[in-house]
């Protein structure tokens, strides 16, 4: 693995995309396959599910945890916390792969000593979207997120700092890695509804990684 991530400032398309956040194109692929097997361990202790929102609506995105803590969403609110609600157990365990490419990968951008805490994992079917949100739950703005997309293309939309402005539709594909440290922190974004289509390693859908330092 330390010969994989050593190749991770070679990959060629890497670009800064606003300020503070920087997109490492097709970073993850070398370890694509280690990662969706360990997605699949992880879904089948801690499975995906719809979450409620705050205002009582089934996200169209399923999503999951793993790591110390897990963000998740009911009709009382959001909130990050140590166990899985549908269990009662702790989330499953942040695997290796995982914190080594977030580390490396914040690093490569300029965010040395990133220790993600939290590792948010969404599925998207077709049809599955997010809508304009900020991510402002974490205890620690100060440290970047990280994600990570596989599986189906998506178009990640990356606004401002305010909801009304217009947002930049960035196509996010399999293995794409994208650091949001510093003003783009705290950018509204969303994604939109995912295309169909098919992926060798993930059949019928897209998953993003997110690494947080939220507790
Ligand atoms: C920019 N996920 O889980 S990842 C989310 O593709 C989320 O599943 C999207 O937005 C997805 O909250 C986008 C890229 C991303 C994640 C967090 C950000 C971009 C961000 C936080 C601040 C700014
Ligand atoms: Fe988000």
């Amino acid at each position: 693995m330390r010969d994989l991530l050593a190749e991770l400032p070679a990959v060629p398309g890497s670009e800064p995309i606003g300020d503070g956040a920087m997109v490492l194109r097709a970073a993850a692929r070398p370890m694509a396959d280690a990662l969706v097997a360990a997605v699949d361990q992880i879904r089948a202790a801690a499975p995906f599910r719809h979450l409620i929102t705050p205002g009582g609506r089934r996200m169209s995105v399923a999503m999951t945890n793993c790591g110390p803590f897990g963000w998740v969403s009911s009709h009382t609110g959001y909130r990050y916390q140590g166990t899985d609600p549908d269990s009662g157990a702790r989330w499953p365990a942040m695997p290796t792969v995982f914190r080594d490419l977030a580390g490396q990968a914040a690093a490569d951008a300029g965010y040395p000593g990133f220790q993600p805490d939290a590792c948010l994992i969404n599925l998207y079917e077709p049809g599955a979207r997010l809508t304009l949100h900020q991510d402002r739950d974490e205890r620690d703005l100060d440290s970047p997120i990280v994600s990570v997309s596989l599986g189906l293309p998506a178009v990640f939309l990356f606004g401002g700092l305010r909801r009304t402005d217009r947002p930049r539709r960035i196509r996010l594909e399999h293995g794409d890695v994208v650091v949001w440290g510093g003003p783009s922190r705290l950018a509204f974004h969303g994604v939109e509804a995912l295309a169909d289509g098919s992926h060798p390693l993930t059949g019928r859908s897209r998953i993003n990684l997110t690494f947080r330092r939220a507790g």
